[in-house]
């Protein structure tokens, strides 16, 4: 393979909704930059891209693939990504590592949900984009709705470089305002004949270059002022202005596909290498550390690792872009992340599963290789004495959730294996093993993205699994002061036990003041803290405990006994059996003996105490609330709403995105264990959300009641 330098390579990035035709048309550049002989199809089964036997069951993409092909000496990487809004973990590491983006366009559908998201990363990431209107050959396609949608969407910095003369399943011709010509394919695609403009196209096309031009103009002063004086711009300096304005996202050019027709490949090619930028032309990467690393050959190596896959007879190939430096085989490198040295034994550059190897990469260029020791994706490899380390990418919080199980539980070894590996391929499945619930939990994006994940599982690595919705992670807490004491005392020949601790629990919150004085029941306590403790539970929220003992008659050293019981039942909730938190324990009170005290009874009689406190305290079970984004196209805005208020949702905020309304809302977690179904079949796959954990907050007392009653009947 050859050796590409630096600015003689793009680095690009197909996003767009499920089915806009990405891997259709990266076949067709591969096709077009001689890397493949025969055009491969979805429906055949045979394209490069989506080679995994998944993909071609699904017929769609579900992980990203890495491509490359070649246009008039310059090397152009694809990251083929998937549509389907589950997948989005290859979106964001394509658009990551990629320097330009093809947002592809369904023009019979206009702008979908998956167009609307994967754009909204762009901007996230500060990606130029260049917009590929696809799939012109339909009777429904609809040119100008699509793009009048996408300016009303995405703003004016949408031009024009062709728009379609014949779109409709008779499309052959596009108008070219670059070139100012016509391109007219026959009926097998390929090259085409190259046309004067119809004198009937002619004032159209002359409007859309002069905005095209007025749009490159735009992106530098000069320019601007050339354009005032001359009333137009030179190839040359449009040429500039375009790419200046591609890079600073102030212009996103538009041109023409039918990629399953091989119509339009050539001239996305030419001004792949014309106008989209090499990877040294933009922002220099960012290290943990805030340091910038510029893409330069000349400086030090440093690798990326953005991408894991594993192949059949090879095992795991891992896929660095070179962030600075150049790198030749068996390069000697340092791992920064995980400090262990690695070599570069074998480095090669992929089209799908084919590889091809090349003796050097440049800087901003893509590879893989194999056989590492201790890499994994979003480490950064540097040769010896630099030490970077390189942003992680960012992906999205999960949203689905369920737990795992193997159904022998000789198994149980394997299935974490392949978990693992899974995980590895795509780094938005989180593996957790809940220890306060005792079950292994993955998260996901969807239930489409669990199910995927379990027919790896079943037709890859045959381990039969169950899925079960998993237990909600319940807290437990109070309202209100309570009092109660407690008396441990054995007497069974030898040494006895006896411990007594008086105390008054209370709730906690922020910068209240210290105890002082409670009246409980008609009685009242003064508090004279001695001595406090504060203690961050690991489950969230917190226990502050006051040693209030007046005249010794605890002594000291038998506290960190009493704060033992107390933790235990904190963890083991007097309710629900769910950990308790947010409280306040004042021991004031108590009694111990010369002989028979000892830790034992103090840490008994502290656990007792505290459990019947509790339970005069106004004990409350809270349960975890997250905030979800919720972003739906109008038309389907009503059925989102009134299902929200079916689970016990508090709308937030309501706002409006050009044809999509965004809905913040609280809803707690048991409401939302299908959510992701719940919402496409609602939408028709048109609406997406996010979700965070927000808090924890009370249940209603109804069903407070009910998750008593089932641990009551689970502990019987
Ligand atoms: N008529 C027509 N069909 C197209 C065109 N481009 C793609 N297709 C078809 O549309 C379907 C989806 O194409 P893909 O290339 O898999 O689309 P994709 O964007 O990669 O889809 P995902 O990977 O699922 O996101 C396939 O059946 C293609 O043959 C086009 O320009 N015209
Ligand atoms: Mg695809």
């Amino acid at each position: 393979m050859k050796v590409y330098k630096t600015g003689d390579i793009r680095n690009i990035a197909i996003v767009g909704n499920a089915g806009s035709g990405k891997t259709t048309l990266s076949e067709i550049l591969l096709h077009r930059g001689g890397k493949i002989k025969r055009v491969g199809t979805i429906d055949g089964k045979s394209t490069i891209s989506d080679y995994r036997i998944i993909e071609h069951e699904q017929e769609g993409s579900v992980l990203s693939s890495v491509l490359h092909t070649e246009w008039n000496g310059v090397k152009i990487n694809l990251l083929d990504s998937p549509g389907a809004l589950d997948f989005i973990g290859g979106v964001v590491s394509s658009i990551s590592i990629a320097d330009t983006i093809l947002l592809v366009l369904n023009s019979q559908n206009g702008i979908e949900v998956g167009t609307e998201l994967h754009w909204r990363l762009t901007d996230k990431f500060n990606k130029p984009v260049i917009i590929v209107a696809n799939h012109l050959d339909h009777d429904k396609t609809n040119f100008d709705k699509t793009i009048e949608e996408a300016k009303e969407k995405f703003g004016n910095g949408i031009v024009l470089v062709q728009y379609p003369v014949d779109q409709g399943p008779d499309f052959s011709s596009v108008i070219d305002v670059i070139k100012m010509k016509m391109f007219k394919w026959s009926r097998s695609g390929g090259d085409p004949e190259i046309l004067d403009i119809p004198a009937s196209e002619l004032d159209k096309a002359k409007e859309i270059r002069n905005e095209l031009i007025e749009a490159a103009a735009e992106s530098d002063d000069d320019l601007m002022e050339i354009f005032f004086e001359n009333e137009t711009l030179t190839e040359e300096e449009m040429r500039t202005g375009i790419l200046k304005g591609i890079i600073s996202r102030g212009l996103f050019p538009v041109f023409c596909t039918s990629a399953k027709n091989n119509i339009g490949s050539k001239r996305l090619l030419d001004f792949i290498k014309n106008a989209a930028p090499s990877p040294d032309k933009m922002p220099a990467a960012i290290t943990i550390d805030d340091e910038e690393v510029e893409c330069d050959p000349s400086g030090a190596k440093s690798i990326f690792f953005f991408k894991s896959s594993v192949e059949e007879h090879l095992g795991q190939i891992l896929f660095f872009k070179v962030m600075s430096g150049i790198i030749s085989e068996n390069e000697d490198l340092v791992n920064e992340n995980s400090r262990s040295k690695e070599r570069i034994s074998q480095l090669f550059v992929t089209n799908g599963r084919n590889r091809e190897k090349v003796s050097k990469v440049y800087a901003g260029d893509i590879s893989a290789t194999v056989k590492l020791k201790n890499t994994k994706c979003e480490h950064t490899l540097n040769q010896k004495g630099t030490n970077l380390q390189i942003l992680p990418i960012k992906y999205p919080n999960p949203k689905y959730r369920t737990v795992i199980k193997a159904l022998s539980e000789s198994n149980d070894e394997k299935l974490g294996e392949y978990l693992n590996r899974i995980k590895d391929e795509d780094p938005t499945y989180i593996l957790e093993y809940s220890t306060e619930l005792k079950q292994l939990i993955i998260h996901g994006q969807g239930e489409h993205h669990l199910n995927t994940l379990r027919w790896y599982l079943d037709n890859q690595f045959k381990i039969p699994t169950e899925f079960i919705i998993p237990k909600i992670p319940y807290r437990e807490t109070i309202t209100k002061p309570a009092q109660a004491d407690y008396r441990h005392k054995k007497q069974s020949g030898g040494a006895g036990q006896f411990g007594e601790v008086h105390m008054i629990i209370e709730p906690y919150t922020e910068n209240k003041d210290k105890p002082k004085a409670f009246k409980i029941d008609g009685k009242e306590y003064t508090m004279n803290v001695r001595d406090t403790q504060e203690f961050e539970l690991k489950w969230g929220g917190k226990f502050i405990f006051y040693n209030c003992i007046v005249g010794g008659v605890i002594d000291t050293s038998y506290m960190p006994a009493i704060i033992k019981g107390v933790m235990e039942k904190m963890e083991n909730g007097p309710l629900t059996g769910s950990y308790a938190r947010d409280i306040r324990v004042c021991v004031y009170y108590g009694k111990m003996h010369d002989v028979d005290s000892n830790e034992i009874s103090f840490k008994i009689a502290g656990a007792k105490a505290f459990s019947d406190a509790f339970k005069k305290a106004g004990a409350k079970i809270l349960e975890p609330i997250y905030n979800l984004e919720i972003m739906v196209p109008s038309s389907r805005m009503g059925d989102v709403m009134s299902d929200l208020q079916g689970r016990r949702s508090i709308i937030q905020g309501m706002s409006s995105a050009k044809g999509f309304e965004i809905i913040q809302a609280k809803v707690p977690l048991a409401e939302i264990s299908k959510y992701a179904t719940a919402l496409s079949s609602i939408s028709g796959g048109r609406a997406t959300y996010e979700m965070e954990f927000a808090e924890y907050s009370p249940v209603p007392g109804d069903i407070q009641v009910q998750l008593i009653k089932n641990h009551e009947d689970e502990e019987e």
